[in-house]
């Protein structure tokens, strides 16, 4: 038996680090990467048409499952279109692993230039490491192993993506195992203070109040923090990137806190709280800044990055997990029914669907998804940036993937298949005309790997979340594509769907149809706004913060 290559103790790593597939597209530098990844079988590779849609479909595996999500591209040309998935991975703290070929060392002293180089042989890995946390360039098998051990730990470790170059030559060669890291230490004592510190915080204030963020999901404490609130009754709401958390929890969340572009209670709550907890937050412009009262942040705790931050207090080194267990240790569990002071879910914010002749609004969508789930059990969502995400936030609790924060377009068509591929759940995927533009065509991959998510296009003819702000933009018209006659060449079904009634017998139909991905093409109703997206626009403008 021939001993186990460099790519295989790579592919292993990453295996014992929850990646359960690779997306990619090979490329010369990139051939003996991609036939060691087919060779070996250890993990499933699915290749798309173009890059962009590598990294999302990756960064949503990371997303929705956990453990790594990987990457796999050629040098140059390859690598630099996935580079804006990457920067999004580490704004929305995703640990997805780029696995780039390059040139071997040879070659690289040859003196010619080299197909796909930019400046330097270096300048990739420049560029790449300004968008991740660490980066290995495996040119010598006996070091390799502990490289890879040191940058996949530190991708889990951060929640953000790292970089690995394997120069051709390397990934056929010998290697020893990828050691096992041990857990960091944590200061028992630092840890104890902290955890009795904020439970005195919260016991002391009227109006306590969790918001969950994306570092809840990305640790795997969903259940933890749902037992957590329960056993403090603790009222929960998420924040803007956290939507979808805590969706399955006996009690899930209130809402989700936008400021004033949400739902006014939930942000009298959050913003009248003398205690507010922030776990894995990620505070941003797109909804503190739209907020009637400026939270106080001295008077909140936060919890994010490896610190914990109250008032004037700041412990430096207390990873979200161990604050969790640590808290759970401290307050015992309620007896079966005596959380009889969590608060209760509040009320459905889309009514039902008036199935009639009228033309389709943002709220009939998410009416007509609340009612498919009523009848069917809840779907994951993949969405888009636009109207469609503030449209998601009239959909019940569902477990939902967005590129909330850093907002790069393009996410939900590829984000969905990289959801499905890792999980085998059927996904529901909400996209503008604008952003499917952009991604859509890597539709036709599904059928190929047995793929067939329901894609829902909010097809209003215009980039109408920028003509909210701007209505006198003429850049801002698209012109009407018929992407419902795309469909069948790519391997689909597709409709096209002007009123409610047809909205709603077409989700149906897609619902029952298996085996190929079932695109409804929605002509909405002109100059149509989702409710939260108008008091978006709104709150933006009134308090001129940049949008
Ligand atoms: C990669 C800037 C934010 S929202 C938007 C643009 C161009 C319009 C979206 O149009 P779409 O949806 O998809 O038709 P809707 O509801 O507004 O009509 N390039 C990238 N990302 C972002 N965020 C932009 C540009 C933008």
């Amino acid at each position: 038996m021939s001993s186990p290559t460099l790519a295989e103790r790579l592919l292993q790593a990453l295996k014992a680090r929850g990646a359960t597939e690779i997306f990619g597209i090979p490329g010369d530098f990139a051939l003996p990467l991609f036939r060691e990844i087919e060779r070996s079988a250890l993990l499933p590779l699915y290749t798309l048409s173009h890059e962009p849609g590598v990294g999302f479909a990756a960064d949503a595996c990371a997303r929705f499952r956990g453990g790594l999500g990987v990457a796999a591209v050629t040098y140059g040309a390859g690598a630099f279109n996935l580079l804006n998935t990457v920067a999004g991975a580490y704004a929305e703290r995703v640990p997805m692993v780029v696995l780039s070929g390059a040139p071997a060392a040879h070659e690289a002293a040859s003196g010619y230039l080299l197909h796909h180089q930019v400046k330097t042989l270096d300048s990739q890995w420049r560029v790449f490491r300004e968008v991740t946390v660490d980066a290995a360039r495996l040119d010598d098998p006996r070091r390799a192993p502990q490289d890879i051990a040191r940058v996949l730990d530190a991708a889990l470790r951060a929640a953000r993506p790292v970089y690995i170059e394997i120069p051709r030559d390397m990934p056929g060669r010998p290697c020893d195992e990828v050691p096992v890291t041990p857990p960091e230490p944590i200061d028992a004592q630092a840890l104890a203070a902290c955890a009795d510190e904020l439970l005195q915080r919260l016991r002391k204030a009227t109006r306590p109040l969790l918001m969950v963020g994306v570092e809840v999901r990305r640790y795997g404490l969903e259940a933890k923090v749902a037992e957590l609130a329960r056993r403090l009754a603790l009222p929960v709401v998420t924040s803007f990137m956290g939507r979808g958390l805590l969706s399955d929890a006996a009690t899930p969340p209130l809402g989700t806190y936008l400021g004033l572009a949400g739902d006014p209670a939930i942000s009298a709550q959050v913003e009248g709280s003398d205690a507010l907890l922030l776990l894995g937050v990620i505070v941003s412009d797109t909804n503190f800044a739209v907020s009637a009262k400026r939270i106080d942040l001295r008077q909140a705790i936060q919890a994010l990055e490896g610190r914990v931050v109250m008032g004037y207090h700041v412990y430096p080194a207390v990873p979200i997990d161990a604050l969790i267990d640590a808290l759970l240790d401290r307050v015992p569990a309620r007896e079966a029914g005596a959380a009889a002071a969590a608060p209760a879910l509040a009320a459905p914010q889309a009514a039902a669907l008036p199935v009639d002749d009228s033309p389709v609004a943002p709220t009939d969508i998410a009416a007509a998804i609340n009612a498919l789930m009523q009848r069917h059990g809840p779907l994951p969502l993949a969405c888009d940036v636009g109207d469609c995400l503030f449209t998601a936030m009239d959909i019940h609790p569902a477990p939902l993937i967005a590129p909330g924060y850093y907002a790069g377009m393009g996410y939900a068509v590829p984000a969905a298949l990289g959801l499905q591929a890792c999980s085998g759940q059927r996904p529901i995927v909400l996209v503008g005309d604008g952003a499917f533009q952009m991604t859509g065509w890597e539709l036709g991959n599904a059928r190929r790997h047995g793929w067939d998510p329901i894609v829902l296009i909010l097809n209003n003819a215009s980039w109408q979340m920028l003509r909210a702000f701007e209505p006198e933009g003429g850049y801002n018209d698209l012109g009407t594509w018929d992407f419902a006659s795309m469909a069948a060449g790519m391997g689909g079904d597709g409709c096209v769907v002007h009123t409610r009634a047809e909205l709603h017998a077409a989700l149906e139909r897609a619902f029952a149809t298996r085996g190929s991905f079932q695109l409804l093409d929605i002509r909405l109703a002109a100059d149509a706004l989702s409710p939260t997206l108008a008091r978006f626009v709104t709150a933006v403008k009134r308090l001129s913060v940049p949008g």
